[in-house]
């Protein structure tokens, strides 16, 4: 897989890749991560990339000219599958939406900023708005490495046997039950006896019904 990601401030997203399983990502040439600064597709010597609203109002509008022949550079190298803007006022990311790009082969991820984008880039060339939750962000690069985060890790290969993603919390609609490592007792803190029974159905039984529970009680929303 291969992400681009358009932002005015793509320094704010390097460390994510430079570290632990995504960088091993990277590194193994399962994802490769581009980051394009938006200022270096410009038009005028300011480098100027937002300008007033038409009508206005507060804040600034990301310009269409610059985004657009970002865009249009990149796709004359590649075909894209989707070309997704950070955005509060985008679809909630999910597990399934992480899911699905996660079987995509090229994507482009534009970080809004300012009151957002000029309306017929989203008009002309975004296929899809995602937003991570409903709260508001300092600008989309955060988001863009949540999501590139959720992506990755689904992709064959990057994660091993005991990280498996196919155990996760989500990945079947149901929280991760409660887990315990050494030692079986601290401070008078037991570890439930039968997780030490050695009983591998009673155990598989038992983290069941307690995934079931903890998701009755926390996140009753997800049980299906
Ligand atoms: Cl994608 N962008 C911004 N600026 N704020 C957000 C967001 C995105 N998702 C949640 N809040």
């Amino acid at each position: 897989m291969r992400i681009d990601i358009i932002s005015v401030l793509p320094e704010l997203m390097e460390s994510p890749f430079k570290a632990s399983i995504l960088k091993r990502a990277v590194e193994k040439g399962l994802a490769e991560v581009h980051f394009h600064q938006l200022r270096d597709w410009s038009v005028g010597k300011h480098r100027q990339v937002d300008d007033e609203p038409y009508g206005g109002g507060a804040g600034m509008v990301m310009m269409i000219e610059p985004i657009d022949k970002c865009i249009t550079d990149l796709k004359s190298q590649r075909d894209y599958d989707e070309v997704i803007y950070l955005t509060p006022d985008g679809e909630t990311l999910s597990q399934k939406i992480a899911n699905t790009l996660s079987i995509k082969q090229n994507l482009i991820f534009l970080c809004g900023h300012y009151k957002g984008i000029d309306q017929r880039v989203r008009d002309l060339h975004i296929t899809r708005e995602i937003s991570i939750g409903d709260y508001v962000l300092t600008g989309g690069e955060l988001a863009a490495c949540v999501l590139a985060d959720a992506v990755i890790r689904l992709l064959p290969g990057v994660l091993n046997d005991e990280q498996s993603a196919l155990t996760d919390s989500f990945q079947d609609n149901l929280l991760s039950p409660p887990i315990y490592t050494r030692p079986s007792e601290y401070k008078g803190l037991k570890v439930p006896e039968i997780l030490m029974s050695g009983n591998t159905k009673k155990i598989e039984d038992w983290l069941h019904e307690e995934a079931v529970r903890i998701t009755q009680e926390k996140r009753p929303d997800i049980l299906d």
